[in-house]
């Protein structure tokens, strides 16, 4: 029997993946709970959150009484969606923040220069974005922080090195690191249909030094060896800014959110610091980040852009568009 999910529940479960402490997980479990649909297609589903559950209360009591003796790092989500950028040595992880952020990392010739996370953010016309650089990924080490990471992303740069004769290899092993430990680079987000301990996390394979007159064929042999793995590819040279520029496009793009621009009734527009949802958000999504109570009592909203007529009113449940200006009524 099909579980039909309602989207509420998927938005819950959407924020449970994107939960960054034990503590956090335990709140979207218990919406999650609160919101699915109770019916037999989904007694399995039920169960299996239930026992989630109390693992993760468990989770956060042994936290506690742990203090902070485990060497973790938690980096607070900024801006419109973080980036996590992996990888094997050398591959250009360090460079992309350097380039797209205002982070200074070390970028050097030798490999393991980056042991620890760097958080940097990238200007994207009038947002910004969190990029995060991490230690290098081999057959044989993985910090298992960065696994943490990898599935609470919005997006990840797994950086291949289009210069070197080993990337296709390596670039094999950092998704095999991944798989074994139930993450699936992947053309988009969420949980496994099939098995819901697997999570799937949207990545782009990002080919650095892609004028090397051998790159295309680099990744033509990865692609060989992985027929399975299918990406969306940007082949990008960090030392061009034209490159630098479409890979900035391509991680917005690809991150999937619209701006909205919120004014009060009766004032002016101004059209700076713009709120931003993931594609197809609605009204109501908008007054949830607005202020929680607002999303109760929201009657209508009037909405200025491109998709609609100046100044129209809609329901909670119209879907937004980049750059509209909203004016909700309560
Ligand atoms: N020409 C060129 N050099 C690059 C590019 N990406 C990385 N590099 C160089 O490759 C070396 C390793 O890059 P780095 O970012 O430190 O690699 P990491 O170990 O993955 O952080 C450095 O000397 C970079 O300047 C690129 O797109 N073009
Ligand atoms: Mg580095």
């Amino acid at each position: 029997m099909p579980a039909n999910l309602t989207p509420q529940y998927h938005k819950a479960e959407d924020a449970y993946r994107r939960a960054q402490t034990a503590e956090e997980r335990v709140t979207c479990l218990e919406e999650m709970l609160r919101l699915i649909p109770k019916h037999k297609g989904t007694t399995h589903l039920q169960a299996d959150l239930k026992t989630r559950l109390k693992e993760t209360r468990a989770e956060v009591e042994t936290e506690k009484s742990a203090g902070k003796s485990t060497r973790s790092f938690r980096i607070p989500r900024q801006g419109a969606g973080t980036v996590i950028v992996i990888g094997a040595p050398n591959a250009g992880k360090s460079r992309v923040l350097k380039e797209l952020t205002n982070a200074v990392p070390e970028v050097a010739e030798y490999p393991f220069t980056t042991r620890e996370p760097l958080p940097g953010m990238m200007p994207w016309e009038d947002i910004k974005i969190q990029l995060i650089d991490t230690p290098p990924i081999t057959e044989s080490h993985i910090e298992p922080y960065v696994v943490g990471f990898v599935r609470s992303a919005d997006l990840v740069l797994l950086c291949f090195d289009g210069g070197s004769d080993d990337a296709p290899e390596q670039t094999a092993e950092v998704i095999a690191q991944f798989e074994t430990r139930k993450t699936r680079l992947s053309r988009w987000s969420g949980f496994d249909e099939e098995d819901y301990s697997i999570v799937h996390v949207k990545t782009l394979l990002l080919v650095t030094r892609g004028d090397d007159a051998d790159a295309s064929e680099r990744l033509a042999f990865f692609h060989d060896i992985r027929p399975d793995v299918d990406l969306t590819v940007l082949q990008i040279e960090l030392t061009r800014t034209d490159s630098i520029d479409e890979l900035r496009n391509g991680v917005f793009e690809a991150l999937g959110v619209i701006r909205v621009y919120t004014k009060k009734p009766g004032k002016p527009a101004t059209y700076d610091d713009p709120y931003t949802l993931p594609r197809g958000g609605t009204v109501e999504d908008l007054a949830v980040k607005v202020h929680r109570d607002l999303a109760e009592t929201l009657k209508h909203a009037k909405v200025w852009g491109q998709a609609v007529q100046d100044g129209q009113t809609v329901g909670r449940e119209h879907v937004l568009a980049d750059r509209d200006l909203v004016e909700i009524h309560a």
